[in-house]
């Protein structure tokens, strides 16, 4: 029998790779999306048309619209991918951050319990590394003590728990994916992957003259958005509903992401200072091409994350390291060289973030 999943964030970075993974599969695949004045559904455009594919309009703040779609879908799995996902962002909106990427979680577990689903649907929660926040011990794994650091970080520990809480309660299969960093050519162009190779092929075809970043020296363990969704199917098809670490093990600052990314850009940078006054420098020319502003410091930051993927590779089989971090920058950098060529805009200041 054909199965159907419902993804919220399905326009986002990880609903997008993860719809073409299940509809590969042969899932009958239901997302929902928010109403945009701009309907413009760049990650998923090429999915419209297919006729296992469906959308439905709902928010993760609305529980009404929560209760149709399941109540209606009744799917054999749900992917809860909807949030406010970025960290700078949510000292901003932190109220708005915590009743998507919080309470949010809490909707749909209630309404897949409420819609009589309880016993046959299964939840995946997409939780986050930044749980470890002022990091306790290096790596983190599965039993490393979480020490959130952010209004987003202490949102998605709420949904962490209420997971665990309606696993507990009421024998739902239900369980959270405690994804590091994972970046790919659909990654959001704030984030700091996609900015620096988005600047890094404007800088070279002359559209942009600076890169403005905050803290060089901040350690990610980042890896490949396309790898990691089939993660999140495989936490479904266990045997039992248990959390997962899925990271790569190996980890990598902020300027070094940026120089690898300049070299496949064509330019080599040189950095030189220290904090506010650092500087990368074109060694061909001289010229200061990338340049830190306090805009893009945080009150507090994540400084230190490295997952521990075994429990992964163990119990799912799956493999942390099937694209490489080289392989990682070099297909983000590529992608943007050709996009940045079909762009309308004539320059980019490089101050937005
Ligand atoms: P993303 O690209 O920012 O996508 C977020 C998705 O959530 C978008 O589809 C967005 O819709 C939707 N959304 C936001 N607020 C909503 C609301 N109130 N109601 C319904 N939908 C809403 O994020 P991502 O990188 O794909 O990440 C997916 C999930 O994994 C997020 O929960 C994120 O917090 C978590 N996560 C991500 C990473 C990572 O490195 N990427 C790591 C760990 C955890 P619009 O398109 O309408 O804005
Ligand atoms: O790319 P980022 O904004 O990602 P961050 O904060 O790690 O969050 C992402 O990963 C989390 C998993 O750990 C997800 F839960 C979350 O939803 C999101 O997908 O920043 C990475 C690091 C930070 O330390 C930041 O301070 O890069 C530093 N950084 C330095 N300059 C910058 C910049 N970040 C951004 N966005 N922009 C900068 O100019």
């Amino acid at each position: 029998m054909e199965k159907t999943a419902l993804i919220t964030g399905v326009t986002g970075q990880d609903g997008s790779y993860l719809a073409e993974f299940l509809l590969e599969k042969g899932y009958d695949v239901h997302g929902m999306v928010r109403r945009s004045s701009v309907d413009y559904r760049e990650r998923i455009a090429h999915l419209e048309g297919n006729k296992r594919f469906h959308l439905h309009y709902g928010d993760l703040t609305d529980s009404m619209s929560l209760m149709a779609i399941i109540g209606t879908v009744r799917p054999d799995e749900i992917y809860n991918l909807a949030a406010q996902s970025h960290v700078q962002v949510s000292f901003q909106v932190p109220e708005y951050t915590a009743d998507v990427a919080g309470v949010g979680v809490l909707r749909v577990l209630e309404a897949v319990r409420l819609c009589g689903l309880a016993e046959k649907c299964r939840i995946y929660q997409a939780s986050t590394s930044e749980l470890f926040g002022k990091v306790e011990e290096v790596p983190q794994n599965e039993q490393t003590p979480f020490h959130p650091y952010s209004p987003y970080a202490v949102a998605k520990q709420y949904g962490y728990w209420i997971v665990k809480e309606y696993r507990e309660a009421y024998q739902m299969f239900c369980c959270s994916g405690i994804l590091f960093n994972h970046e790919s050519e659909r990654r959001g162009e704030t984030f700091v992957t996609r900015k620096i190779s988005l600047a890094a092929a404007r800088i070279a075809h002359g559209l942009q003259e600076k890169l403005y970043l905050g803290n060089l020296d901040a350690l990610r363990d980042w890896g490949y958005a396309k790898d990691y969704v089939e993660c999140m199917w495989l936490m479904l098809q266990n045997d039992r509903p248990k959390d997962f670490v899925i990271a790569t093990g190996e980890q990598h600052s902020v300027r070094e992401f940026c120089r690898l990314a300049f070299h496949y850009a064509g330019i080599e940078l040189e950095f030189s200072g220290k904090r506010i006054e650092e500087k990368g420098i074109d060694k061909a020319t001289g010229k200061v091409l990338v340049e830190v502003s306090p805009d893009f410091y945080r009150p507090t930051d994540v400084v230190n994350l490295l997952g521990d993927p075994t429990k992964a590779k163990k119990e799912l089989g799956w493999n942390p390291t099937k694209t490489s971090f080289e392989q990682l920058v070099s297909l983000m950098v590529n992608h943007d060289m050709e996009k940045v060529l079909h762009e309308r805009r004539e320059f980019y200041d490089g101050k937005t973030f």
